[in-house]
């Protein structure tokens, strides 16, 4: 009940405002409710930066980490961006900080600088390309096929997934996603045992010996859409639990378990759950309007240069 009121609460603060709430799979549960209930999007990053760019509303509320509210306000300069706590960033952007990383880039000059969405304003602005994991795969094909040799990052484990699928010439930066990185190809094969019929499905940002042990390797909506038109009824799942509010709603008839981490058994609920995703909270939601503390910014000229491989990205995934 509590819940429903606060709720309920939102919903008409977000109406007062012009306001709509933009949210990653990876949230809890009543954050991605919410946002369905009071015509938001859930969705991947790609999809919330398109959702956010296209909507009407003059306030956007991002319920996800800091790179895709800085995104939101790159791509929408003139619209308020609001998120829940500025604290919610990401390993993969904390992984790469702008300086290091340019220097990196300048030692490689003959390389086209990709990045993945994971990463700041500014790192986004020393690069040739942004990326989601929806389209990791097609952009570095298109690159290869034009004979260029790609500098990627942050995320190694998907440089590499991505060399390994395209053979494209690849350089990888070597960042990791903490959430992804502790999936166990142990514990998966292990669960296989229990469950052989059971069909795996894994995110990119997994290590390379669980996505050997995956029948497909895909971003969240490609995920979701295996899990909803495969005929398999049981699926172990190697990417963060919140996106387990979006399989049940669209698979309701099936069966998913979270892929094991290190030491969590293959039966834990709160494992495989990004911390800083965690922070978006019905109570940090219902004050977003009022804290002086949590709009986002961007510089504009940094936003300008960002803007040019964003609209890239957006380009080439229409
Ligand atoms: O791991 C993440 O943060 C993902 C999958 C982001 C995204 O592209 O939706
Ligand atoms: Fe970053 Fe991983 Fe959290 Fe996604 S799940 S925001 S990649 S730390």
């Amino acid at each position: 009940v509590q819940e429903q009121q606060l709720k309920a609460s939102i919903g008409a603060r977000l109406r007062a405002e012009n306001a709509v709430v933009v949210a990653h799979y990876y949230t809890a549960p009543e954050i991605q409710a919410l946002a369905e209930e009071t015509g938001g999007c859930v969705s991947d990053s790609l999809e919330m930066a398109r959702f956010g760019h296209d909507h009407p509303a003059s306030t956007l509320v991002v319920a996800g980490v800091k790179f895709m509210g800085e995104t939101a306000k790159i791509l929408t300069p003139h619209k308020r961006v609001l998120m829940p706590t500025l604290e919610a960033t990401c390993s993969l952007d904390v992984g790469c900080p702008v300086e290091e990383f340019s220097a990196f880039c300048d030692q490689h000059p003959d390389r086209e600088v990709v990045v993945y969405a994971n990463t700041s304003a500014a790192v986004k602005a020393r690069a040739d390309w942004v990326v989601t994991s929806s389209i990791a795969l097609d952009v570095a094909e298109h690159l290869s096929s034009q004979g260029k040799k790609i500098l990627w990052a942050p995320d190694r484990h998907l440089g590499d997934y991505v060399r390994r699928q395209t053979g494209a010439d690849i350089l990888v930066w070597e960042g990791a996603c903490i959430v992804h990185e502790e999936f166990k190809a142990r514990g998966i094969a292990d669960l296989k045992r229990v469950y052989p019929d059971a069909i795996v499905l894994a995110h990119p940002e997994s290590p390379n010996a669980v996505l050997e042990l995956a029948d497909r390797v895909g971003s969240t909506t490609q995920i979701i859409r295996a899990a909803r038109e495969m005929p398999n009824k049981r699926f172990i799942i190697a990417t963060d639990q919140g996106i387990f509010y979006k399989l049940q709603q669209q698979a309701p008839d099936k069966e998913f378990l979270i892929a094991p981490t290190a030491g969590s058994g293959g039966a834990c609920r709160s494992c495989a759950n990004c911390p800083w995703m965690a922070m978006n909270e019905l109570e940090t939601l219902a004050t977003v309007f009022n804290r002086p503390d949590n709009e986002i910014f961007v510089d504009p000229a940094v936003g300008e240069q960002a803007m040019v491989p964003l609209r890239r990205m957006l380009d080439f995934a229409a």
